[in-house]
């Protein structure tokens, strides 16, 4: 049989397979429900997306209700192995009872996207949205001079969190909360820091209260500059990255937010020398923050790698983050999830134990030849098992499943 011949080939290294695919098993990946719909949601303010944000394409299908992003969501599971997550963000609120702002969101706007995710097996994670609405029409919430639409974008924050505790008690998984706001400006400002100011105060007002970490994990999100913040963002790696440390939270790390030249996998043994755990936006930045789909490439290859070398995964959290209009979406979803997971499987296949060694012993010849023999081992082998055990297709075939999904049910969305 040929994972046989793959086990073998690893057990000779010291790898275990079956422990690998234990672990992969254990791993959830958060997909982010905003894939499904080009970041549109459920609030129907038919303005602009705003805050930086942009999603290109206009491939057919797109979901148009809760009930077609949930089907959407249901297909793409249905292709990827494994039991995952869903992120959801606040302006995702089911209003089948009735419309309120964000500032007076409650679980009851989120109940039925709790009860869809219990019957699907899946945990909830959560986002407050800071984008796509009247009040954030000139790109400032947080850290916004008008202490009013300051006062508003606070209590939506502290709503935000109420509801993620709420879906972590009831789903018995704690769901992390990612605070992520746009303001920034376009050109040079001349204070950079009255609204960073502004910001540390507003954080500090929406956690105030503590939430217990079994149902409930905050995390605050950097980012370097998006469309109309080229110039300045208030919430900058150094500024979250400080309240983060100082706060004892989540620091969520987006593969899109950095200079192209950095290595995001670096950053992630010192991040967690100073917080306790880490949530990653797993993404791909082409030139600027495109948020393409993520792709079993070198960088990705090296996040899963350093979670698996420093035994990182207990205390890192796994969403995806990227919005691409120009493809099947819920293909957009099987693709970035499974390159995810295949990732994550190879770093675990790593003959880490081996590695190790051969530094310790100064043997760095030998390090570079095994990393490099590594990468042409038959993880591949032990990806098809893995699709098998859970009754995923493994290969290619999954396209069939989605044409199928696309000609049944995509193609009457007009
Ligand atoms: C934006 C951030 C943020 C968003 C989502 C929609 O640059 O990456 O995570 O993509 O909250
Ligand atoms: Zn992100």
């Amino acid at each position: 049989m040929k994972y046989e011949h793959a086990r073998e080939t690893y057990a000779a290294l010291g790898v275990d397979t079956e422990a690998a695919l234990r672990q992969l098993s254990a791993t959830p990946i958060s997909l982010h429900c905003w894939q499904g719909d080009d970041v549109g949601g459920f609030e129907n303010t038919g303005g602009e997306l705003g805050g930086g944000l942009a999603v290109t394409g206009n491939y057919p299908g797109k979901a148009r209700t809760i009930k077609e992003l949930r089907a959407d969501l249901e297909q793409a599971y249905a292709l990827i192995p494994g039991k995952h997550r869903l992120n959801l963000h606040a302006c995702y609120a089911d209003f089948s009872s009735g419309k309120v702002d964000r500032d007076a969101l409650t679980i009851a706007q989120f109940q039925s996207w709790i009860e869809w995710a219990r019957s699907q097996g899946l945990g909830l994670d959560f986002n407050p949205s800071y984008f796509a609405h009247p009040k954030a029409g000139d790109g400032l919430t947080l850290t916004h001079p008008d202490p009013g639409l300051r006062g508003f974008w606070i209590e939506h924050g502290k709503a935000c969190r109420r509801i993620g505790a709420e879906m972590g008690r009831q789903l018995g998984t704690p769901t992390v909360t990612n605070l992520w706001i746009p303001d920034g400006s376009k050109d040079l400002p001349a204070d950079r820091k009255s609204p960073r100011a502004r910001l540390e105060a507003s954080l500090d007002a929406i956690f105030a209260d503590k939430i217990d970490p079994d149902h409930h994990l905050d995390a605050v999100e950097s980012k370097l500059f998006g469309i109309g913040s080229e110039s300045y963002v208030v919430g900058s790696h150094e500024f979250y990255f400080g309240y983060a440390i100082k706060n004892q939270m989540l620091y969520c790390l987006d593969a899109g937010h950095f200079h192209p030249t950095e290595n995001l996998a670096d950053k992630i043994s010192s991040v967690l020398q100073y917080v306790p755990e880490i949530l990653l936006h797993v993404s791909r930045g082409v030139r600027w923050d495109s948020d393409h789909v993520v792709l079993l490439d070198d960088p990705t290859a090296a996040l899963m790698q350093e979670l698996v070398r420093g035994d990182f995964l207990g205390r890192t959290h796994i969403g995806l983050d990227y919005f691409d209009a120009s493809i099947n979406r819920v293909g957009a979803w099987v693709i970035g999830t499974r390159n995810t997971l295949k990732a994550l499987l190879m770093a675990l296949l790593e003959p880490t134990g081996k590695l190790r060694e051969m530094e310790d012993n100064g043997d760095l010849t030998g390090r570079l030849a095994l990393m490099e023999e590594a990468k042409s081992l038959p993880w591949g082998l032990v990806w098809e098992e893995h699709c098998r055990r859970s009754n995923v297709p493994a290969g290619f075939s999954w396209l069939d499943n989605l044409r199928s999904y696309e000609r049944t049910v995509l193609a009457s969305r007009v």
